[in-house]
């Protein structure tokens, strides 16, 4: 890409999108194209066909999804599943009619089988039953690859998928019951420092492990990508590091600086067991990601304190 070119990142104020902006705007590009929720709906076909109609975008990112925790997961898998259909499938139509020169699909660490061999290598793709949790949403993200493909194999079209890990950073949605676990613990822990609860709930066994990578480092791997990657086949983007949830709340405790107790609800979902990646083909095109996960924990706390002031102190009203 260079740096005049015209790019559409959808999905520009997630999480994940926020940080493709971020990094394309420091290194100088200068003609990204994006839209508010509320002027474009990203699920209503036409409304996409016209967007693009007038924009022609020569790239797209699509960082736009309907996402959550596990337990939003299980607990609206319509959501889960029609809205990310219509989203991806909406795009990806868009994107070849108009004829975008590539376009970078973003996948789910959760699309390979729940049963799956550690680390995960990106052939394991199909090979065995999903985790029933995050099913719906993995089933959306499989049809997007599965589209993306098809384009490629008809029509030559330059899409490229990439699979990333648990991710969270700046601009994460942080909540008790919703989000990711990540932000769902460090907003609990800095609640119970505020109001001096003398424990937090830790949903499940605590014994899963997941990956978690830092945004901007995603953000740094979805551009290499970009430049350097142009296969149909899906490829991994992870630190290739995992930890136990009960260690990752020992971090984040400390982060916070909360001294209280950790209960586990067991009446909670663990999920998948274990969701490491084998990210050598990504290391392979010459990445490494640079956060630590303490440095990414004190980056995001950091983050959270600036920005969430007004949950906590509703929550200490309540
Ligand atoms: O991040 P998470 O919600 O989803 O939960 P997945 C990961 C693990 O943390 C599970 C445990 O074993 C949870 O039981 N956990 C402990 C908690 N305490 C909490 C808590 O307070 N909140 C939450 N949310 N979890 C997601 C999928 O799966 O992975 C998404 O639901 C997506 O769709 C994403 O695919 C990558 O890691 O299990």
């Amino acid at each position: 890409m260079n740096k005049t070119d015209k790019i559409y990142i959808a999905g520009h104020s997630g999480l994940v999108g926020s940080a493709v902006v971020r990094l394309l705007r420091k290194k100088g590009y200068t003609n990204l194209v994006y839209q508010t929720r509320e002027d474009l709906d990203l699920t209503d076909k036409t409304a996409v066909d016209h967007w693009f109609v007038r924009q022609r975008p020569q790239f797209v990112i699509i960082a736009a999804a309907r996402v959550g925790g596990i337990l939003d997961n299980d607990t609206h898998p319509v959501d889960f599943l029609y809205q990310n259909l219509q989203i991806a499938t909406n795009i990806i139509h868009a994107s070849h009619e108009h004829k975008v020169e590539k376009l970078l699909n973003l996948g789910s660490a959760c699309i390979y089988p729940k049963d799956s061999q550690q680390p995960i290598r990106e052939e394991y793709f199909m090979t065995g039953k999903l985790e029933p949790t995050n099913e719906a949403y993995a089933i959306a993200k499989i049809a997007a690859i599965k589209l993306c493909q098809a384009y490629h194999r008809q029509y030559g079209d330059n899409f490229i998928s990439a699979m990333p890990t648990n991710l969270y950073g700046p601009g994460d949605t942080f909540n008790d019951s919703f989000a990711h676990v990540l932000p769902a613990l460090l907003h609990k822990l800095v609640v119970a420092k505020e109001t001096n609860q003398p424990f937090i709930k830790v949903w499940g066994s605590g014994k899963p492990r997941r990956e978690f990578m830092f945004v901007d480092d995603l953000a740094r791997a979805l551009l290499l990508l970009m430049d350097k990657y142009n296969s149909p086949e899906i490829i991994n983007v992870g630190t290739g590091e995992d930890i136990n949830i009960l260690d990752l709340v020992e971090m984040l405790k400390t982060v916070v600086g909360y001294s209280g107790e950790i209960v586990l609800d067991g009446t909670k979902p663990d999920g998948m067991p274990l969701r490491r990646l084998d990210v050598s083909k990504l290391r392979k095109l010459g990445y490494k990601h640079e956060y630590t996960l303490l440095q990414g924990l004190t980056e995001t706390h950091r983050w959270y304190m600036a920005h969430a002031g007004k949950a906590i102190k509703e929550k200490q009203r309540a």
